[in-house]
């Protein structure tokens, strides 16, 4: 599986992340933190709303040379670590711990949204085992994102979060005939998504608008406004990857199987 590593700069950690950084040694003052976000849509990043972060998941603050540092799983930065991504092959020993639960909250900045200033939120659904465990949130086009989304904004409190981190409307990225301009707003209704622990469901939608927007789709931002998906994804990511935005990053097979079990 090849994914696109997101680079997400964390502008602003919250005092608790901070005082737990400096008790451990890191100050993050004059350096660069990124979040590290896997995915497989690109192309979407014009519609970035939040990153999620689970707080199930013991991320790893890892070193990355020139006074930047990449958050993301120990286990995709031991890939990476093989794949002239890391200053160093094989060395994968992070320089900290932090629990996602410290993240939530943090501003950030993505690349690509038309939003400045973006949240670290929660998402319960995130599998270590997969990607770097950072998921950037693309609710138009991703009916995980929309119905997590929906539930942070349903139960704040419960999520232990600010209800203002929120951002309330999916940003209209890609048209398809079939499902309109917000794909997975379209499946999560049309196949009665109440929660995101609805999870054969959620995977039925995300396979749907994986295709129907791979396919049929048409990008409505940016550069390739108006081009076909399937043209202006790679066009995308190699500008991305050219800004030094974004970088390739493959998950081997043994991974990819692991998830399903
Ligand atoms: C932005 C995005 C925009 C995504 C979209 C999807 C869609 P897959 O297909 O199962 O390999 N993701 C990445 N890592 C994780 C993780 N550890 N746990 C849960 N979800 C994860 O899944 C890859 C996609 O799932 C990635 O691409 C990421 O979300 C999320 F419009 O990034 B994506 C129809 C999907 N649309």
């Amino acid at each position: 599986q090849e994914y696109t590593g997101i680079k997400i700069e964390v502008t602003g950690f919250t005092a608790r992340a901070l005082g737990y950084l400096r008790e451990h040694g890191f100050d993050p003052e004059g350096k660069k933190v990124y979040l590290v976000a896997a995915t497989l849509r690109p192309e979407t990043m014009y519609g970035q709303t939040c990153c999620f972060v689970s707080r199930k998941i013991d991320y790893g603050l890892f070193d990355m040379g020139h006074g930047e540092f990449f958050i993301c799983t120990r286990r995709s930065f031991k890939n990476m670590s093989y794949q002239e991504i890391t200053p160093r092959r094989g060395d994968y020993k992070e320089a900290l711990l932090v629990n996602g639960d410290l993240l939530v909250g943090s501003k950030i900045h993505a690349p690509l949204t038309p939003l400045k200033t973006l949240r670290v939120l929660p998402m319960e659904t995130i599998l270590e085992s997969k990607g770097t465990g950072v998921v950037t949130c693309v609710p138009s086009d991703s009916p995980d994102d929309f119905v997590t989304t929906r539930d942070l904004l349903n139960k704040p409190e419960y999520h232990g979060i600010d209800r203002d981190w929120v951002v309330e409307d999916p940003i209209s990225i890609v048209r398809t005939d079939k499902y309109g301009d917000m794909c997975a707003k379209t499946l999560v209704e049309k196949l009665k998504i109440h929660s995101p622990k609805d999870t054969q469901q959620l995977a039925e939608a995300k396979t749907l608008a994986y295709k129907e927007g791979y396919y049929n789709g048409v990008l409505l931002k940016g550069k390739y406004q108006g081009m076909k998906v399937e043209d202006a994804k790679p066009k995308v990511k190699k500008d991305l990857v050219d800004a030094g935005l974004a970088f390739v990053y493959n998950e081997p097979e043994k991974a990819v199987m692991s998830r399903s079990g």
